[in-house]
């Protein structure tokens, strides 16, 4: 029948979660796993920092360049629209797309700052119009369990203070309802175990076939 040879859409899967959570390391695990049931499926990262504003981006993070909280905010999220046209190509012809970071981390770690003129809501404008996920695994940890986890890197926001109102603002961001499945996963367990839960998450959405949504207004 017709309907049957119409190829279903791919399916858009973020990974969210604090600095050392574990975000990579559990990418690469669904990716492979996946790909190993025969799927067509791509990993990106947010910030994708070989863009334009992606070095600018990573000139910021590494310390190098300082920069308005207003401005890297949009820049961040600039960062991401510059993806948007290929992420959509890339889902109609039925790539599944895992994503590391995106909106989330956008909102979170700007409002984070505690910039009087940077709220929470501010923050999450930008995004409005991006395409939406289907499906949002968090990694839920405390920040005093990443903060065992061998220690923070170099780059800015790798501090316990900054961690900790990221936590708290992700918790926040995450109880608005932005219509998607969200998924908490506990990553204090061990990577396998926690692989487990994330392809046990994501394999109840392989077949979607409702049209993109975007982040609404
Ligand atoms: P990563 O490469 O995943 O370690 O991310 C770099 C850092 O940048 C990390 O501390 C999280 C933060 N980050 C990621 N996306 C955004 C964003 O859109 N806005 C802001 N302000 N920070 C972000
Ligand atoms: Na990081
Ligand atoms: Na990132």
């Amino acid at each position: 029948a017709f309907h049957e040879d119409v190829k279903a859409r791919g399916v858009l899967i973020v990974v969210e979660g604090l600095d050392r959570a574990g975000k990579t390391v559990q990418c690469q695990l669904l990716l492979d796993a996946l790909q190993q049931r025969g799927h067509q499926v791509k990993y990106i990262k947010f910030p994708d920092r070989n863009s334009l504003t992606g070095k600018i981006i990573n000139g910021y993070l590494q310390g190098q360049a300082q920069q308005d909280d207003h401005s890297i905010h949009l820049l961040f999220s600039a960062n991401r629209w510059e993806a948007a046209q290929r992420i959509r190509s890339d889902l109609s012809n039925g790539i599944t797309i895992i994503v590391d970071r995106y909106s989330y981390s956008g909102a979170v770690y700007s409002a984070a700052k505690e910039n009087p003129d940077l709220s929470l809501e501010w923050a999450w404008q930008p995004e409005v119009g991006l395409p939406r996920p289907d499906l949002l695994l968090f990694l839920s940890i405390s920040s005093e369990e990443t903060a065992k986890r061998g220690g923070y890197g170099e780059e800015r926001y790798e501090t316990d203070a900054m961690q900790s109102k990221v936590r708290h603002l992700f918790e926040r961001l995450l109880s608005m309802n932005h219509g998607h499945d969200v998924h908490l996963i506990d990553a204090r367990f061990p990577v396998d175990q926690v692989a487990k839960e994330l392809l046990n998450s994501t394999l109840g959405h392989l077949s979607e076939r409702k049209p993109l949504e975007t982040f609404a207004k």
